[in-house]
């Protein structure tokens, strides 16, 4: 199977921390949205990233590879718990994570994507606001040592430190704010680990 797509996007890392995580190997076709996005479209209509390229079937959106990870590895519990409070917990935390990274996405665009004089500078402020206090609710919620998942990192964790990761790298002044410190100390120790090492963004 081929990931489409390079893991300057959230949402490209994200797909390849977890299918690192899972043990499932794969390869990769490296792709920028703003160039290629022809090639792109003949993968996913929309000419986003990700896709996984199957050989059957490709698979469009992070959700639907997560999903299809999960489902390859047989939904480990460590990794999301199959039901009750702890599978709740640890969805909530990919949510908001998952909105941190659309939140970011769209700020940077705001000013990537626009001629200078079009930039409307109140509305990318409001949306980084958005991630900025979606990554408080995740700090808050971190764990000083190990990771959400405990001794072993979890879906939570893939995405609370991708998500972290994202801002540092289009605001990093917004992601060394002191009430993000605690999601510093589990980036710094996730990417330590060789899933979250080799997906690290090197421009
Ligand atoms: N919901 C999608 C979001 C994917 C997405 O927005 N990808 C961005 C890159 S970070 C993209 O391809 N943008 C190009 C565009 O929308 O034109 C997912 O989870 O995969």
């Amino acid at each position: 199977m081929i990931l489409l797509g390079r893991d300057l996007s959230p949402f490209v890392r994200r797909s390849a921390t977890l299918l690192n995580l899972l043990g499932i190997s794969y390869e990769r076709k490296i792709v920028a949205t703003a160039q290629d996005t022809d090639l792109i479209r003949e993968y996913n209509p929309l000419g986003r990233v990700p896709a996984l390229i199957l050989a059957q079937d490709v698979i469009v959106d992070s959700h639907a590879i997560v999903d299809f990870a999960l489902e390859t590895a047989g939904y480990p519990e460590n990794v999301l718990p199959g039901s009750g409070e702890g599978r709740r917990a640890v969805l909530k935390l990919v949510a908001v994570a998952t909105g941190v990274m659309e939140k970011s996405v769209t700020g940077a665009y705001e000013r990537s994507q626009r001629p200078a004089e079009f930039v409307y500078e109140p509305y990318r402020t409001s949306v980084l606001k958005q991630a900025t206090t979606g990554l408080a609710f995740l700090a808050a919620s971190c764990p000083e040592s190990g990771y959400f998942g405990g001794a072993s990192p979890n879906l939570a964790d893939v995405n609370a430190v991708v998500a972290y990761d994202f801002l540092g790298i289009v605001s990093p002044e917004l992601s060394n704010a002191e009430n993000l410190i605690p999601l510093r100390g589990l980036s710094e120790r996730a990417n330590r680990v060789t899933a979250f090492a080799t997906t690290v963004w090197k421009p």
